[in-house]
């Protein structure tokens, strides 16, 4: 595992290989002075940037620069938190994570013609969005799914049924955790095509994870396919791991098959995989740069291998 951006504070890198370069799109951390709390007020970011890299072993990512600044949002109020890109018919479609004017968390769009950007934001946000961290997956069939959701901070407590309610409910216990969610958008990557979905993991049994499973969803989903298999992971909050599950549908169920992490220096963990030149990466982030600041974090490269369908660091 090594640092790859060490001149800038970068978080939830989300990696892709466009042409023969790999495009690292993450938070860009700051020190914006607002104390730390459970509603994540301390993650107070207001762009982003792009790294690349041209081979998987070189010491450092390049920074490519700005590609989205939240004052040229129309219906920004603030954070931008996690982001990602994908690629369709030779575009690029920025799919992000901010709070609106009334301090309510939905995902939007920024469109470019190159994956370094510069991106322009469409004027609203997805309709029918909520909550936080979006990885957007593009199947072999070219139809493309959003994997979202966040709880506390991320505000995923607060919907049921794809509907705000009128106060949150986190599941306590025994009952089922509660899950990220699916959504297959529309051919012009603007929208959703359909109303999102739960994405259960379950134990061996065929069961939901349970609400007080150190294993249970919390944040960061991503998606990645390898010999045909879906490959679920994400991290588990405040037991601070990264897991994974597998399903044979992009829609699951996902059945739960190990824990990719440890927990890291700073309280957050978050990451993406990707295949690229015959190797498997994992890029994630620790906060021990900063000397354990949880909201300045550092971007970490690692690189995962597999055994049959199992998962782990190399
Ligand atoms: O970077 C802000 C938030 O912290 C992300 O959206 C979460 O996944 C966590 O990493």
């Amino acid at each position: 595992m090594r640092y790859l951006f060490p001149s800038d504070y970068m978080a939830d890198p989300s990696a892709h290989v466009f042409g023969n370069r790999l495009y690292i799109y993450p938070s860009h951390d700051r020190e914006s002075g607002i104390p730390e709390n459970d509603n994540g007020d301390h993650f107070d970011m207001k762009d982003y940037h792009v790294l690349c890299m041209d081979d998987p072993d070189q010491p450092e990512a390049k920074d490519l620069g700005k590609i989205l600044d939240v004052e040229d949002i129309p219906w920004a109020g603030r954070q931008l938190w996690d982001s990602d890109v994908v690629e369709k018919d030779g575009r690029y479609y920025l799919i992000y994570s901010l709070k609106d004017k009334n301090d309510t968390f939905h995902l939007g769009v920024a469109i470019a013609d190159r994956p370094e950007g510069p991106f322009t934001p469409l004027p609203d946000p997805i309709r029918g969005s909520y909550s936080i961290d979006p990885c957007a997956f593009k199947d072999e069939d070219g139809e493309i799914y959003v994997y979202f959701g966040g709880l506390w901070g991320g505000q995923l407590q607060r919907y049921r049924d794809n509907k705000a309610l009128e106060s949150a409910i986190l599941p306590e216990g025994a009952e089922p955790a509660l899950p990220a969610r699916v959504v297959r958008m529309k051919a012009d990557v603007t929208q959703f095509a359909e109303e999102p979905k739960p994405v259960i993991i379950t134990d061996d049994n065929g069961q939901p994870l349970r609400a007080d499973d150190p294993h249970r969803f919390f944040e960061a989903s991503w998606l990645h396919k390898h010999n045909g298999l879906y490959y679920f992971s994400y991290s588990t909050g405040d037991s601070h791991l990264l897991c994974y599950a597998t399903s044979r549908s992009p829609y699951g169920p996902f059945r739960f098959r190990g824990e990719l992490l440890q927990p890291v220096v700073g309280w957050t963990t978050h990451h993406s995989i990707v295949e690229w030149q015959g190797r498997t990466f994992l890029f994630h982030h620790d906060s021990v740069p900063s000397g354990g600041r949880t909201w300045l974090r550092s971007v970490k490269i690692a690189e995962l291998e597999y055994d049959g369908e199992e998962l782990r660091l190399k």
